[in-house]
């Protein structure tokens, strides 16, 4: 493997899959600076259906061999709210509302629910493709719970909500390393790096 390409759009999460991945010697490039431009339709039923679609979409525009697109489909599941937003996180009350407000109404929501009934997770689906299609995905997750008021000003999206019951803050109180060290996508991110090494790809 000569190089990988991720399939994203999202600045926020290439920044963290850049310091995760940053003590890989391994070129490393966004859709973006590989001059790919593409709408994905994410029209999937869970997380890793969505990843490989980005994945493979991406991947079916590349003409070299030695090339592996990744591609990452996460989100944040409620219990409460019947895992709500889940593979809708980025859609959840438009694309475009900022999340200070989709913040505010999963708050709302969640009035007056208990501790114990207020337990969420992050999930993070990698997917890798290359020439030949699709190699595989696997799931990174953390489990944590929503607060009764947004805190921090690190990470992006849902972070301000999701907080550490180990750390007694939110994931956006955590620093780039902690937060990449525990994240669902930190996770997910290792073992999929650990994966195509043994695949030697
Ligand atoms: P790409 O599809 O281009 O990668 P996207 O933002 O549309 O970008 P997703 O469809 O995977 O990505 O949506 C993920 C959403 O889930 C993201 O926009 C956040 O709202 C939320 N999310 C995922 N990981 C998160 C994290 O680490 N912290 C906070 N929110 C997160």
């Amino acid at each position: 493997m000569k190089k990988i390409i991720f399939a994203t759009g999202n600045q926020d999460k290439m920044g963290e899959i850049r310091s995760i991945l940053s003590d890989w010697d391994m070129e490393l490039q966004s859709m973006k600076e590989a001059g790919i431009e593409l709408d994905i339709v994410e029209d999937g039923t869970s997380f890793e259906k969505n990843a490989c679609i980005k994945a493979s979409a991406v991947a079916a525009q590349v003409q070299e061999e030695g090339i592996v697109v990744l591609a990452d489909d996460s989100g944040l599941e409620i219990d409460y709210l019947n895992k709500e937003p889940g593979i809708y996180s980025a859609r959840y009350l438009g694309e475009d509302t900022p999340y200070s407000v989709k913040n505010q109404k999963i708050l709302e929501r969640m009035e007056g629910v208990p501790k114990q009934e207020r337990t969420a997770r992050f999930v993070c689906a990698i997917a890798a493709a290359d020439i030949n299609g699709e190699i595989c995905v696997i799931r990174g997750t953390i489990e944590g719970y929503i607060g009764w008021e947004p805190s921090g000003a690190n990470g992006f999206g849902y972070d301000p909500i999701f907080y550490l019951d180990e750390y007694g803050c939110s994931t956006a109180e955590l620093s780039e390393e902690k937060k990449n060290e525990l994240s669902h996508r930190g996770k997910a991110l290792r073992a999929m790096r650990q994966k195509l090494e043994e695949l030697s790809l």
